[in-house]
């Protein structure tokens, strides 16, 4: 067994009890016991090798002194525009009706959250998202209502199939062999978190989902708590990979839960990965890579297969990293 898995196993029942005792205590209390560090912040980290053109963007906010909900939704905007990112906005694959179908979600430091899933012809769907949040009593708008709302606020309507995805899919077309296997070493949704100067956290994500997907299917990114989800006293997490999975864990919100009950960052992702390990037959042919960042501006990134990397900018340096994951024995 993993050492971290026998550690979260074995402190089991002393941590439930310490959680007992904190949920009864008052907010204020609470805070008190968390440890205490100098915040590494600014901060952006983002999903995949793309994270790291979402974090320069991002990096202009933040370093400008600007809130973490303009650096996220300015950091993927750029991936979403960019037509060789074939997961994500302009240039998505579509879905087996040849059809391009967008979710996206956001959420900003007072918790209020926005989000859009099965938006056609659209080629920003984060800043719908974030318009949903701003301006609707609603969190989340799908389909034709979601595309009537972007236009009402002005989003130009476009052809966001580009040549290259529409090729692909006539190629897929002469098989439409429908298996939505992600292949495990070409993913690149994007799901960014950042932590501004004044101590906020924001997040993102943004996608065109599943490849060949039915028409009509959500995955998780757009969905608040399991493709993405924060807590700005505690920390933020999104996930990428096989949405389906992250959906039955409620990934995201399981990572910031686990960080608000007192785990790092690291120990929170991997015990989501760990989650759907135990939970879902078959977990081994999809991969799930989680990002998590908490107040103090501590990371952590998990995934299930070999081949997860994310950008992380801080201090002022934006790196690439290769994830740690679990299924290590092959
Ligand atoms: C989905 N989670 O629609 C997305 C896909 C993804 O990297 O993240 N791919 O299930």
């Amino acid at each position: 067994m993993n050492s971290r898995r026998k550690f979260l196993k074995t402190t089991g029942l002393a941590s439930i009890s310490v959680l007992a005792a904190s949920a009864c205590q008052p907010a204020d209390k609470k805070k008190k016991n968390k440890r205490i560090v100098e915040p590494v912040k600014p901060l952006a980290i983002s999903t995949w090798k793309n994270g790291m053109q979402a974090n320069e963007a991002g990096w202009k906010v933040l370093s400008a002194g600007g809130r973490a909900l303009d650096a996220v939704e300015q950091g993927v905007k750029v991936v979403e525009a960019n037509p060789d990112d074939m997961s994500v906005g302009y240039g998505g694959r579509p879905d087996r009706d040849g059809i391009v179908t967008l979710d996206a979600c956001i959420m900003d430091e007072t918790g209020n959250a926005g989000s859009v899933c099965a938006l056609e012809n659209i080629k920003h769907p984060i800043s719908v998202a974030r318009r949903v949040m701003e301006k609707t009593p609603h969190v989340m708008l799908a389909g034709d209502g979601a595309l009537q709302f972007a236009i009402e606020e002005g989003f130009p309507k476009e052809n966001i199939l580009t040549e290259k995805a529409r090729k692909q899919y006539v190629e897929w077309r002469k098989t439409s062999d429908y298996k939505p296997v992600i292949n495990i070493e070409n993913h690149d949704t994007i799901g960014m978190l950042a932590l501004d100067q004044t101590g906020n956290i924001s997040g993102a994500c943004t996608t065109s989902g599943l490849a060949y997907k039915m028409h009509g299917r959500v995955g998780d990114s757009p969905i608040i708590g399991a493709g993405m989800y924060c807590d700005n006293e505690v920390g933020g997490a999104v996930a990428t990979g096989m949405g389906e999975l992250v959906m039955k864990t409620l990934g995201s919100f399981l990572v910031v839960e686990l960080m608000n009950q007192g785990a790092t960052p690291q120990e929170a992702v991997e015990e989501a990965i760990y989650r759907i390990v135990k939970k879902i037959p078959g977990y081994q042919d999809f991969q799930i890579g989680y990002l998590a960042v908490n107040k103090y501006g501590e990371t952590g990134a998990y995934s299930l297969h070999k081949g997860f990397n994310y950008a992380l900018y801080a201090n002022q340096e934006n790196k690439l990293i290769d994830s740690d994951y679990y299924l290590k024995q092959k």
